[in-house]
């Protein structure tokens, strides 16, 4: 018996469906699956193979290295996959051509019902496919990896995050890191000294309006040097400048003007 009322449906269709144990065994997503608050169907383009070496791709038009998943076969696979989850749920092709994936679209499609992903292979799948069944494309940054099924869990994974009850604190989705612009604080737990090094001393203090402080004011600074795409200097408000000059975290060129 599940353990709650079922909360989303993921169909996926993939050629290597065992990969997916990874997300389905494991930590908070497993969890998920085990519960009941999620399902996951797979469906394995071979089966909709229709000669005897069980072929789902071919050579591409125009010539050049690798192999096409063809139309008819991701075609066939998808409506098992949509006959699986019932309703209208987006279908999703996780590709390097996609629409990069960010804490805000994995927000918005926790919204949805459920969710179908197409995973690739090989070079690529047929564009017909993508032009007629597909809503949107959806890849994981500016690097290639070795085919849709990696791409397709973390898509998973970070949509899940998103759903009531599957992380222990309902604020830990709204705290999380990106969700608010802002890279994560350091964080420390015991020993209180590890290699000549000490907590910062605030975090022993036990006041917690200097701790939340702190914390903010450590998350800008990193924010600011590490990831400039998220933070400028120049947008830096008033109040959260006074912060990082309180807790020393202004760097000399960035101090008080003549
Ligand atoms: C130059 C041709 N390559 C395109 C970048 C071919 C190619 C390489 C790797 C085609 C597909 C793949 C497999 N990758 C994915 O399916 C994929 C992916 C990725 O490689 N990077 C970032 N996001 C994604 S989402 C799916």
């Amino acid at each position: 018996m599940p353990d709650r009322d079922l909360l989303y449906r993921f169909a996926v269709v993939t050629l290597f469906p065992e990969m997916f144990a990874a997300i389905q065994q494991w930590g908070i997503t497993g969890r998920a699956f085990q519960n009941g608050t999620c399902q996951l169907t797979l469906h394995d383009p071979r089966e909709e193979a229709t000669d005897r070496h069980g072929t789902v791709d071919d050579r591409p038009y125009g010539g050049g290295p690798g192999m096409v998943m063809t139309a008819p076969i991701l075609s066939a696979a998808l409506a098992k996959a949509k006959a699986a989850v019932d309703s209208n749920m987006p279908v999703i092709a996780v590709t390097p051509q996609g629409q990069k994936l960010d804490a805000k679209l994995a927000q918005k499609l926790a919204e949805k019902p459920g969710l179908i992903v197409v995973a690739g292979r090989y070079e690529g799948m047929d564009e017909r496919f993508i032009e007629q069944e597909v809503d949107l494309e959806v890849s994981i940054g500016d690097f290639v990896v070795s085919g849709g099924e990696l791409p397709a869990m973390l898509l998973m994974d970070a949509v899940m995050r998103w759903l009531p009850g599957v992380l222990g604190h309902p604020e830990s989705a709204v705290e999380d890191s990106f969700t608010e612009g802002l890279l994560d604080c350091p964080h420390y737990t015991r020993p209180e000294a590890y290699q000549g090094q000490a907590v910062p001393e605030v975090l022993l203090s036990g006041d917690h309006g200097a701790i939340a402080q702190w914390r903010r004011a450590q998350a800008l600074r990193r924010t600011l040097d590490r990831r400039p795409d998220l933070l400028s200097w120049e947008s830096i408000s008033p109040e959260d400048r006074l912060l990082l000059e309180k807790w020393d975290l202004l760097p000399a060129d960035r101090g008080r003007q003549s």
